[in-house]
């Protein structure tokens, strides 16, 4: 059995959004991961990050690579375009998808084996063009899918559910996109939705390159004392930076919060990011603030959650590029090809 396909009635009286999809229509077929798996919580956020910003499932292309994380997208927007590539190879794809239809929204879904060890190359590289997607990476320090050995997040002095040490130093994805010039960089928990809800969404609807790294434990692997990516852990050492609510354009936008605890960040197509800031020193806009806030709370065993950073303002590779406002896939033959006059042209230039 590699799927279950779910009934595809519904009760008429469940509530649809703008667009007349109620959730059940962002939903994909009957997940066959382990109970309890964060994996299924974050599918969980996605659809209801979906069928809030009243997204047509049509206008979303998922790309995943291979892991337990990277099968999620068979469990959401079943009515979606999905791409299941090689393993750490989806940034790549996506980013050829992209450039030949920029008028999809991309998810790019991922683990911590697929972008952190055989697929860092390409995270970094998707990075640092800004391909606008969210990526969202499922981060439980371990291969989940080939039975429990670290990933390269794994923590240094984290032990296995049979008492191995880890002693490599992890890669921190959130560290790397922040360096790497993500114009969104956020890090939540499968087990808060309330806080991933609107993470998603501000990811979706950012225009460059929104990463998130959402801690997700596996229960079958990674969930025992001395993991330092299991639900206890995490409950225990979470540090908030913000609670975010995401407003979109559409709506009303009333402030019902005193001044120097709120701040409104109004993204390129309208929406707002509004922070409630638990910690009246963090500024979500500073790259540098956020890294240095990062690695002092790592230093003290805290992990810090919410939107870490981000440009309101961000372009993407398609900016950089300067390529047609029409996608390139609907280009037709007399526009992609100049022809030999124009050709001669060009190389007559070069010679
Ligand atoms: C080229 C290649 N190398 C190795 C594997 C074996 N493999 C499958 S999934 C996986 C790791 C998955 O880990 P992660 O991305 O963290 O996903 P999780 O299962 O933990 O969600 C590996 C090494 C593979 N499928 N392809
Ligand atoms: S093995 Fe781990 S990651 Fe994979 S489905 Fe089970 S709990 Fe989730
Ligand atoms: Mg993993």
């Amino acid at each position: 059995m590699t799927y279950i396909a779910k009934p595809r009635l519904h009760h008429p009286t469940l509530e649809t959004n703008k667009v007349g999809y109620t959730r059940r229509d962002y939903e994909g077929k009957v997940s066959t991961l382990c109970a309890g798996c964060g994996h299924d919580s974050i599918s969980a956020a996605i659809v209801q990050a979906c069928w809030e910003l009243d997204i047509e499932p049509h206008r979303v292309a998922k790309l995943s690579g291979i892991g337990c994380s990277s099968k999620t997208p068979d469990y959401f927007l079943g009515a979606s375009h999905g791409f299941n590539t090689v393993h750490g190879r989806m940034p790549s794809v996506l980013t050829g998808a992209n450039l030949a239809n920029r008028e999809l929204l991309y998810l790019g879904v991922s683990g911590d084996g697929d972008s952190a060890s055989i697929g860092l190359g390409q995270f970094a590289h998707a990075m640092r063009r800004g391909v606008r997607m969210a990526y969202i990476v499922e981060n439980n320090g371990v291969y989940g899918l080939t039975k429990g050995q670290f990933s390269a997040t794994a923590d240094s002095g984290s032990k296995s559910k049979k008492g191995v040490v880890n002693h490599d130093s992890p890669v921190d994805l959130v560290a790397m996109a922040l360096q790497l010039g993500a114009t969104y960089v956020a890090r939540g928990f499968s087990g808060n939705k309330d806080q991933l809800v609107p993470l998603v969404k501000g990811a979706i609807t950012h225009g460059g390159a929104a990463f998130i790294d959402v801690v997700s434990p596996c229960v079958a692997f990674n969930n025992h004392p001395g993991s330092t990516k299991s639900y206890d852990y995490i409950r225990e050492h979470n540090e908030a930076v913000s609670r975010i609510d995401f407003i979109s354009g559409r709506d009303e936008i009333t402030v019902a919060y005193a001044p120097g605890e709120v701040v409104d960040v109004r993204q390129h197509d309208g929406t707002i990011l509004r922070l409630r800031s638990l910690h009246s020193d963090y500024d979500p806009t500073d790259r540098y603030a956020a890294m240095a806030y990062m690695q002092h709370h790592q230093a003290r065993g805290e992990i810090v959650t919410g939107l870490l950073y981000v440009d309101p303002l961000a372009t993407d590779l398609h900016t950089a590029l300067n390529t047609s406002d029409k996608p390139l896939n609907a280009l037709g033959p007399d526009t992609l090809c100049p022809g030999a006059v124009a050709l001669s042209k060009i190389n007559a230039a070069l010679r």
